[in-house]
């Protein structure tokens, strides 16, 4: 071994000589000029990818260039890494079943700000910029809002300098790509690594063990009297690929931690030896599975081992891997809890409170009290939903044969709680029967939202109106017990992609105004409010607008075949379908806006362009026959030539990160329309009110809190409040609304004639029988005379257009609240208390 030893010392010193930034070597193969970055762009493409330029396929020259970039990243990648792993930093591992990160190249061209010469750069080898970065795949490892959040948090906390390290699942298939045959959704696999992915780095040197099955024993050992042995369990790997996070402008470059599940050889092997090379093949793939995709549902789906399996991978290995850095410079836990903070996105990984227990317990001969206390300083949650229908329960059975020991974990746990439910309302079984966090039903199952409160220190809901029906309503108890765990972190979206990145029209406009501090501090937008009056800025501000328009034609055009004019109203529902999102309210509004042209009722009717695209899960029936609806009623009106220049409406298919870059910029109208006390927040109304959109919306999520930013009088409010959501509910009769209103009496009549059938009448007759029930929980025709009202608003307010820009810019000047810069600043003052990298550490909590 010496010999390789001192070859491996040798090459070590001499590549920290070469790594050192002031030597020539350095500055020749990193260089931000614009002849280095062109070395290197055609050194990758001939070299490391051994392409000839002859023959270049662009797939190529984008890889070429994203590595040239990623070059860039290294070393501040690794300066950053191990001021995050010493001994000093206090650190948050924020763990997630789902970052939905999107397109990579251009954030970190813009990031590194770069730009111009990497622009230019490419000009000088014949190349846009633009035309290479559309060739990347999106990376579609998440759902919807709370994966795109966590993608969010995670540029903030880099550009914030907070020390914050991502830990997810590497899935081999994301998200379904969504195509539409015949009106209808059909589900395509995502395999976004096809071409490889310039974006990450496999280290099997950080390779952990997840263990599944068997069961628990004494421990022999008396190490520790609360320790117990796991036996004859399954082993799988887990292999990290790490993706950078650049920060903007700081040269701090975090971490995206993604596991991927692989066979281990005793696994192979056992198979093997009980006699089949068949079976030993198929078990390796059983391993390989469970990151093999994405669960494409936004509301939990109990029930399935597999969905288990991805949740305890990610937890277990997560935390090895922050146990394991930890000992580098430890030999003991003490500290620990100073010097951590695990923040649960949701549930999904919530076996972490267990799971950390475990491994202090029984790995590293921690006492149950003392783990105990380490446990509930360092884990928080944060809750995405008041649904009681989507919060996580798993069948007790399913758990205890699947994690054995986990579960012995959490029924201790679960004692223990209930003593102290027990003194606090002494005599109340039925209080321990509602709290406790394994059910007492006859099938007990466990209630994840209930293991993530107790081991928690830190409880938040994602936007003020949430957090408080939290408290008041789904989470009462708990927040009796524990008022002081209980908190509001309102969400955000980061506007280097929101803003700067996607909307470059409206980045220089507002450059040349107010000057570009902005990208690091959204609030300077309000300097923006005195241009708000100024014609010659609103004539500007709209040509930009109506350029982005443009854009999204385009791109409607290309995927749908439908023409629309920019002189239209671009009124825009983009999101995941879901029957509490209320898309059927949009297409009754569009279905309304027909029958008034064809019945020659139309005067004042703005010409408008509605666009609706989202992914259904494909479970989901009902949101798949909405799917349906809005096709058929879009095919009848953009069919009818007695529309042509007033109203099209289009379902664009396969929404996702990328397509909103292209929708947001170009959106005058936003529709935010949920039940209110449905929609824990949404995201997708921020990214349009920094645009320059306008919303119409019900008071529910964060729309409560944009129209406080932006003010009543540029905000298009209706609909029933959640107090007189609850209050009507009990007495719901849409037939009472159907009589007293005939705008919705001739939309239903229309639907019930046939009109949008288009040779299927079942599918579509289901929503609307769903929605014409008093048992339609979501409220749909309650809602709709008040919706259409204000539709009518907005036709009034388009027509001066004067007006409208004024209000699109106060929308955006009032936006700055709304960055996840302000989100994590939240977070870390009252959860995580961070010190930035580069500054000297604060004293712990
Ligand atoms: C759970 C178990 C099994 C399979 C899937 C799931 C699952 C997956 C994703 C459950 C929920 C989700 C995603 C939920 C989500 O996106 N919620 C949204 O989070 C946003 C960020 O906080 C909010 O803005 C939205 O209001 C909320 O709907």
């Amino acid at each position: 071994m010496a010999p390789i030893n001192n070859t491996a010392a040798v090459a070590q010193k001499q590549a920290r000589e070469l790594l050192s930034d002031n030597g020539d070597w350095h500055a020749e193969s990193v260089g931000d000029d614009i002849d280095a970055l062109k070395r290197s762009i055609i050194q990758h493409f001939s070299h490391t990818l051994g392409r000839d330029i002859d023959n270049a396929s662009p797939h190529y020259l984008y890889s070429a260039l994203a590595l040239a970039v990623r070059d860039r990243l290294m070393d501040q990648w690794r300066t950053t890494r191990a001021e995050t792993e010493s001994r000093d930093t206090r650190r948050t591992c924020y763990m997630s079943l789902e970052f939905l990160m999107g397109r990579s190249l251009s954030n970190a061209v813009q990031n590194l700000e770069l730009v111009e010469p990497v622009r230019q750069a490419l000009n000088q080898l014949g190349m846009e910029l633009e035309d290479l970065e559309s060739l990347e795949h999106d990376a579609g490892l998440g759902n919807g809002g709370l994966g795109r959040l966590a993608a969010c948090f995670l540029d903030s906390c880099a550009s914030l300098a907070l020390p914050v390290t991502g830990y997810g699942l590497r899935y081999r298939y994301g998200m379904f790509r969504q195509e539409i045959e015949n009106g209808y959704q059909i589900e395509k696999p995502d395999n976004w690594l096809r071409d490889g992915h310039v974006w990450e780095i496999e280290r099997p040197e950080h390779t952990c063990v997840v263990r599944f099955g068997g069961h628990v024993e004494p421990d022999s050992s008396g190490a520790s009297p609360d320790k117990r042995e796991w036996h004859t369990h399954d082993e799988i790997l887990a292999v990290p690929f790490d993706v950078p996070v650049p920060g903007h402008g700081n040269d701090i470059v975090n971490t995206l931690r993604l596991w991927s599940a692989s066979a281990t050889d005793e696994f192979d092997l056992s198979e093997f030896n009980a006699g089949g090379y068949a079976e030993a093949v198929s078990a390796k793939t059983d391993a390989e599975n469970i990151t093999m995709v994405l669960y494409p549902n936004d509301s939990s789906e109990n029930g399935k081992v597999l969905r288990l399996r991805q949740q305890y991978f990610l937890v277990s290995a997560s935390l090895q891997d922050t146990i394991r850095i930890w000992l580098q410079t430890n030999d003991n836990f003490d500290g620990f809890a100073d010097k951590h903070c695990f923040q649960m996105n949701d549930t999904h990984p919530s076996l972490a409170v267990a799971e950390l227990m475990r491994l202090l317990i029984d790995e590293h001969a921690v006492a149950w009290d003392d783990a105990w206390a380490i446990v509930a300083r360092s884990m928080a949650y944060t809750n995405h939903t008041l649904l009681p229908e989507a919060l996580e329960c798993w069948s007790l059975g399913m758990l205890e044969s699947l994690l054995p020991r986990p579960i012995e974990i959490i029924q201790e746990i679960n004692r223990r709680f209930l003593l102290q439910v027990a003194k606090q309302w002494p005599g109340d079984a039925s209080k321990q029967a509602q709290m406790s966090i394994v059910s007492f039903d006859e099938h007990p199952v466990v209630r994840m939202a209930h293991l993530a409160i107790v081991g928690s220190f830190s409880v938040n809901g994602v936007a003020q109106l949430h957090s408080d029906l939290l408290q008041k309503g789904l989470f009462k108890d708990f927040f009796t017990l524990w008022p002081e765990r209980f908190n509001n972190k309102t969400n955000g979206v980061t506007q280097r992609r929101w803003l700067a990145h996607c909307n470059p029209g409206l980045r220089a406009l507002v450059n040349e105004q107010i000057g570009t501090e902005w990208v690091s501090d959204l609030d300077q937008l309000e300097r923006l409010v005195p241009s708000a009056d100024n014609l010659d800025f609103q004539k500007r501000w709209k040509e930009v607008k109506t350029r982005n328009k443009q854009n999204l034609a385009e791109l409607v055009l290309q995927r749908t075949g439908v023409s629309v004019s920019t002189d239209m109203l671009f009124d825009v529902q983009v999101k995941r379908m879901h029957e509490y999102k209320r898309q059927l309210l949009c297409a009754l509004h569009a279905a309304h806006c027909y029958l008034q042209i064809v019945n020659g009722n139309d005067e004042g009717a703005a010409p408008r362009f509605i666009l609706i695209a989202g992914k259904a899960a494909p479970g989901y029936y009902m949101a798949k026959a909405i799917v349906k609806l809005i096709n058929n009623v879009a095919s009848v009106i953009n069919n009818d030539p007695r529309t042509k220049d007033k109203l099209r409406l289009v379902f664009l298919p396969d929404y996702n990160v990328s397509a909103m870059e292209i929708i947001a910029p170009a959106a005058d109208l936003s529709e935010q329309i949920s039940t209110a006390g449905k929609e824990a927040s949404g995201t997708g109304n921020m990214k349009f009110m920094m645009n320059g959109a306008l919303t119409i919306g019900t008071l529910d999520g964060a729309n409560v809190e944009i129209l406080e930013a932006v003010g009543a009088e540029n905000f298009f409010r209706f609909g029933l409040t959640v107090d007189e959501v609850e209050a009507l509910r009990p007495n719901y009769s849409p037939s009472a609304v159907i009589a007293v209103e005939s705008r919705v009496k001739a939309i239903l009549d229309a639907f019930a004639e046939g009109m949008f059938d288009c040779g299927d009448p079942d599918t579509i007759r289901t929503a609307i029988d769903a929605a014409s029930s008093g048992d339609d929980p979501w409220m749909t025709i309650a809602d709709l005379p008040a919706y259409l009202d204000a539709q009518d608003s907005v036709s009034e307010a388009w027509a001066d257009q004067q007006l409208w820009t004024r209000m699109s810019i106060l929308n955006s000047a009032n936006s700055g609240r709304f960055s996840t810069d302000r989100t994590m600043r939240d977070y870390n003052e009252d959860i995580w208390n961070l010190s930035p990298l580069g500054t000297p550490p604060q004293t712990t909590r």
